[in-house]
Order: C-alpha cells, then structure tokens, then sequence
C-alpha cells in the first residue's frame, strides 16, 4: 500500500480525458487500493486517478460517515446512465484545496461502471453520493468544479487561487 502524490490546478493532467480501462489486473487493483488510501488520509469521499497523475476511467468513493462501517466504492469506466432532480450544493476538490463553491448537478444518478474483474453493474445514489460521482466522473473527462462556475465566478476564482498557492506554498 502506498500514499499517492495529489496533482493539483492547474496540472495538465487533470484537464485531459481519461482512457477507458481494458486490463483487469494485478496492477489495477493495486492502484486502486492505494487510491483508497490516499482517499482516507487526504481525507476526502472520492479519488480519480487522473488526480495521482494516472489518465485511467477509474475511481473510489466512500461516503460512510466516520461513525459508520466503510463503504468502498471502486468504478472503472463509469457513465452516468439515468438522472433526476437537481441539487446545488458546495463542493471542494482534493485538486484545488482551501476553494469552495456551489455547483448544480442532478439530485439522483444511476451509474453503469465495472468493478475490478471486469463485471459490469449498476449503482444508483442520491445525496452526497451522487455528487461524488458527478465529480469523480468529470474527472475522468478532464472537467473540475470549477469549470461549472459562470464566467464571473470563474475570474473570481482565478484570484482567488493565486493567494491560496501563495499560502500552499508557505506551508511548505
Ligand atoms: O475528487 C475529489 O477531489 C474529492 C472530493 C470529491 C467530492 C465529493 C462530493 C462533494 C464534493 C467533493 C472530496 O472528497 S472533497 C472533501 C470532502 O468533500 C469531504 C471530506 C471529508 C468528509 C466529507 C466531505
Ligand atoms: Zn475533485
């Protein structure tokens, strides 16, 4: 097992859309266990690979709450089948730390994915679940939060950041 190094804005990999998965092997369900783990400790609900610089459709979420049995969820090649309602709720990104900003998304999803051996299924959620797997998907498809903010929400943004990697950077 091993701790992942989280790309942050504006690395290029996060901009690019992910390939689709075709190997089901040792090397992917390593990957995906030490996605997991760099989930737990960041922490946060949900991981892409492009996040660790990996440019592959796979992702985990886990939106157990800390009194609850973890709930682990892997997807590869994950696709928003079905959709209902709306929610507008905000969002922070593991990407782009210490921003926060509301974004619309559909309030339900059902969510066609493969698990580790390759077997297709199907999950629905609502709740902090389905947001989790609105953004982990965009992620797959190069798109963070951010990008769903209007124009002037976007430049304020773009300010915003510059301060918070000054802050990053003193932390260092
Ligand atoms: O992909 C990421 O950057 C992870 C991100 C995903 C996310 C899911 C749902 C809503 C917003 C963001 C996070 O996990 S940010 C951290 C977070 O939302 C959180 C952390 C601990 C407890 C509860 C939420
Ligand atoms: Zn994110």
């Amino acid at each position: 097992m091993a701790l992942l190094e989280i790309r942050h804005y504006p690395d290029p990999v996060l901009k690019q859309k992910a390939q689709a998965v075709t190997a089901f092997d040792d090397e992917l369900r390593q990957l995906a266990e030490d996605m997991a783990e760099t989930m737990y400790a960041a922490p946060g609900v949900g991981l892409a690979a492009p996040q660790v610089g990996v440019s592959q459709r796979l992702t985990v979420i886990d939106c157990s709450g800390k009194e609850e049995e973890a709930q682990l969820l892997v997807m590869v090649n994950p696709e928003v089948i079905a959709e209902e309602g709306e929610s507008y709720e905000e969002e922070g990104c593991l990407s782009v730390p210490e921003y926060y900003a509301s974004v619309t998304r559909a309030a339900k999803v059902q969510v066609r994915f493969q698990d580790l051996t390759g077997t297709e299924r199907i999950v629905e959620a609502e709740g902090l679940a389905a947001i989790a797997c609105q953004h982990e998907i965009d992620h797959l498809d190069g798109i963070l939060f951010v990008d769903h903010l209007s124009p002037l929400k976007r430049s304020m943004f773009r300010k915003k950041w510059k301060k918070i990697q000054e802050h990053l950077s003193e932390q260092m």
